[in-house]
C-alpha cells in the first residue's frame, strides 16, 4: 500500500493542536488523514450531552437522554430524546462537595474533540472530523448510572443499549 501524503487542515488552531501531528509525542493523526478523516464512521459518545457548537453540528447526528432521574438529568424529566446538556454543576453540600463546582460540559469537549469540522479554517480540526457523532446523556449533576445505559432484553440475558431515533 502506497503511503498517502500527510493532511494539514486549515483550521485557525490547528497549529496548537500538536497532540495530532508532532512527530514524536503525537498522534500523527495528519499521516492517518491521508488514508481516512472518518467518513462514514459513527460515535456514540456517552456522556453529559451535547451544547449547540457550529463546530459541530454539521457532525452531530440526533442523540438521547439516557439518564432517568430528574435531578441527575437537571432537565425536570428523565429519559427522552433531548441529549442537550443542561449542566453538571453542583452547589456546596450537593454530591458530597464542600465547594460550588461549575458544569464540566463535557461530552461537548469529547465531541469536539472526536469529530469538530476540520478544513474548514475555523476553530479546530477533530481527530475523525469527517465522522458522525451521536450524543448519549448519561452523566449530570453527582454522575451518572450504568444502569441509565443498561435494559434487559425480554428474550436475552445479555444486557443492551437502547436507541431511539427522534428523526421520524
Ligand atoms: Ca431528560
Ligand atoms: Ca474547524
Amino acid at each position: 500500500m502506497d503511503v498517502p501524503v500527510p493532511v494539514t487542515p486549515n483550521d485557525a488552531y490547528f497549529s496548537y493542536q500538536w497532540p495530532l501531528f508532532d512527530a514524536i509525542s503525537g498522534i500523527r493523526a495528519d499521516q492517518a488523514w491521508g488514508y481516512t478523516t472518518g467518513t462514514g464512521s459513527i460515535v456514540a459518545v456517552v456522556d453529559t450531552g451535547i451544547l449547540p457548537h457550529a463546530e459541530l453540528w454539521p457532525n452531530l447526528l440526533p442523540g438521547y437522554d439516557m439518564i432517568s432521574n430528574s435531578t441527575t438529568a437537571n432537565d425536570g424529566d428523565g429519559r427522552d430524546a433531548d441529549a442537550t446538556d443542561t449542566g453538571d454543576y453542583v452547589l456546596a453540600g450537593e454530591c458530597g462537595s464542600t465547594s460550588n463546582l461549575n458544569s464540566s460540559w463535557h461530552g461537548t469537549h469529547v465531541a469536539g474533540t472526536i469529530a469538530a469540522v476540520g478544513h474548514n479554517a475555523e476553530g479546530i480540526a477533530g481527530v475523525a472530523f469527517d465522522a458522525k457523532v451521536m450524543p448519549v446523556r448519561a452523566l449530570g449533576k453527582c454522575g451518572g448510572y450504568t444502569s441509565d445505559l443498561m435494559l434487559r432484553s425480554p428474550t436475552s440475558p445479555r444486557l443492551y443499549f437502547r436507541y431511539e431515533s427522534n428523526t421520524s
